[in-house]
């Protein structure tokens, strides 16, 4: 589902988080999963027979786990493969079958809760902070007095 062709994505028609950008070349996130693997197969074919692009610019797709087990992403890759098209598919295994679903329903209690501890994505990005000076404990204090 895409934005009416006269507003601008500005104007926040689109669903939250479902980003894109027309003048960074940023195609807009989807809601079905796996739909922008075969666009992208598309996109690189189309670059491919773009005299001016060719050779300069690829198409860049990033999808989880759950998306690769999507008819799309074979169809996608077969396509990328066979033309073939410049197109770059990265897929992240965040180890959980779906984030906005309970983790339990997929995994053992034990597995969630030692990837909540080795690999939390709150914990990293303190240490990320931290690392660049930009947080500390005096400042976590302070931001919990104000919570
Ligand atoms: C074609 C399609 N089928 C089902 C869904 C429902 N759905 C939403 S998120 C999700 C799981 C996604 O898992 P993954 O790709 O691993 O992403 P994560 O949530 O882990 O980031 C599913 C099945 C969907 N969005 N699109």
């Amino acid at each position: 589902m895409f934005r009416e062709p006269r507003r601008h994505l500005r104007q926040r028609q689109k669903m939250p988080v479902h980003f894109g950008s027309p003048k960074h070349h940023f195609h807009t996130i989807s809601s079905p999963l796996a739909t922008q693997i075969p666009q992208a197969a598309g996109m690189g074919y189309a670059l491919r027979r773009s005299p001016d692009r060719r050779s300069r610019s690829i198409a860049a797709c990033f999808f989880s786990e759950g998306a690769a087990s999507e008819g799309d992403f074979h169809t996608g890759l077969l396509l990328a493969s066979t033309i073939p098209s410049p197109s770059l598919f990265i897929a992240r295994n965040n180890g959980h079958h779906n984030s906005s679903d309970d983790s339990f329903v997929y995994r053992q209690r034990s597995e969630v809760e030692d990837r909540k501890r080795v690999d939390n994505p709150i914990a990293r990005f303190r240490l990320s902070m931290e690392s660049h000076r930009r947080w500390d404990a005096v400042a976590e204090e302070e931001l919990k007095v104000h919570l």
